[in-house]
């Protein structure tokens, strides 16, 4: 049976990605039975099996997705209400993509953070891109501040949308790969797409969907097809590229230059804010890692509960 991968959810329908050409499925059975629906159905990025349907007439083939492959990985957010339930708003992306703008907006590396954080519990690698060099006259303290990143194992890519810079390597990164594209609004994103991939019509922002309360949810988002192969995802808003399921005593774990100090801690369940002997919070005093990703640390650490329930 063929394989492929959901790219596109409208309605009750699912585009499939099978070599080169797109079905369109539905889902049946199964699927719309037992536990939460929501970790049943079918996300974009989903790599699933179907079945090919002979109904002559329509403009793409149809067929019936059959079983959905386990998840690499997914990237969901906590349901406003608990922390716990969580929706599901795609799967096995590959890389996200940050995009941060040295000016206009400037450069704001407490939100960089807090993403950074986003993907770490997401599971999906990030790759963190800064853009508008172009408006620099000297970027000497753009690379002081950002050399930290490189040293946690970042990729940082210097990028210009007008001056072309940085789109190559952009490009090779997203060829043959799902990536998506998240970062305040204006730094560039779309931009930096159409310097990429001239001619792609991809509407920015996620699919919306208004709830009883006037509230817009996301819903889900839709990979677009770039040439040379691969998928880029509609830009999450920032919002939607949230943190969820970490408890306080489990943030350190998505701070990859704050962690390795945490087995230095007196206490197992140390959060690294008040307790006495913590690991952490000495080498910040030392100097080893940074003041600034502490504090981001100590940001994040607020809004979350003791335990996960
Ligand atoms: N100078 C400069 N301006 C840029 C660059 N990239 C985007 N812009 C401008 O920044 C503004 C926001 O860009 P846009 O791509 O819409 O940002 P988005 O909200 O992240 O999609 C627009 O006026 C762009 O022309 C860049 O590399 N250099
Ligand atoms: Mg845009
Ligand atoms: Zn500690």
């Amino acid at each position: 049976m063929p394989k492929g991968f959901v790219i596109r959810i409208k309605g009750a329908d699912y585009y499939v990605s099978s070599g080169d050409h797109e079905v369109r499925c539905s889902v049946r059975g199964r699927f719309r039975t037992g536990g939460n629906p929501e970790e049943i159905l079918p996300v974009a990025g989903d790599n699933v099996i179907f079945r090919e349907e002979a109904v002559s007439g329509m403009k793409i083939p149809t067929g019936v997705i059959t079983s959905v492959e386990k998840r690499k990985s997914v990237f969901a957010r906590g349901d406003s209400s608990g922390r716990k339930k969580i929706k599901v708003l795609g799967a096995n992306i590959d890389s996200v993509f940050l995009i941060h703008s040295v000016m206009k907006p400037e450069l704001n590396l407490r939100l960089l953070d807090r993403m950074l954080v986003a993907a770490e519990c997401d599971n999906i690698p990030p790759v963190i891109c800064i853009n508008k060099t172009d408006l620099l006259e000297n970027e000497d303290m753009i690379m002081e501040r950002m050399r930290r990143y490189g040293e946690m194992g970042y990729e940082v890519i210097y990028c210009s949308a007008v001056e072309g810079r940085g789109i190559e390597r952009l490009r090779l990164l997203m060829t043959g790969a799902r990536s998506i594209m998240a970062g305040p609004s204006g730094s560039g994103k779309t931009s930096l797409l159409s310097a990429l991939e001239p001619g792609l019509d991809i509407r920015i922002g996620v699919v919306s969907e208004k709830t009883g309360k006037g509230k817009h949810t996301t819903t889900h988002f839709e990979f677009h097809r770039i040439a040379g192969g691969g998928y880029i995802g509609d830009t999450p808003g920032i919002r939607e590229f949230g943190i969820w399921g970490l408890s306080k005593q489990t943030l350190i774990t998505c701070f990859r230059d704050l962690r390795e100090f945490n087995p230095e801690c007196r206490f197992a369940s140390c959060t690294h804010s008040h307790e006495p002997g913590c690991g952490v919070k000495n080498a910040v005093e030392k100097g080893i890692v940074s003041k600034e990703r502490f504090e981001s640390y100590l940001k994040i650490l607020e809004e979350l509960p003791d335990r996960i329930q």
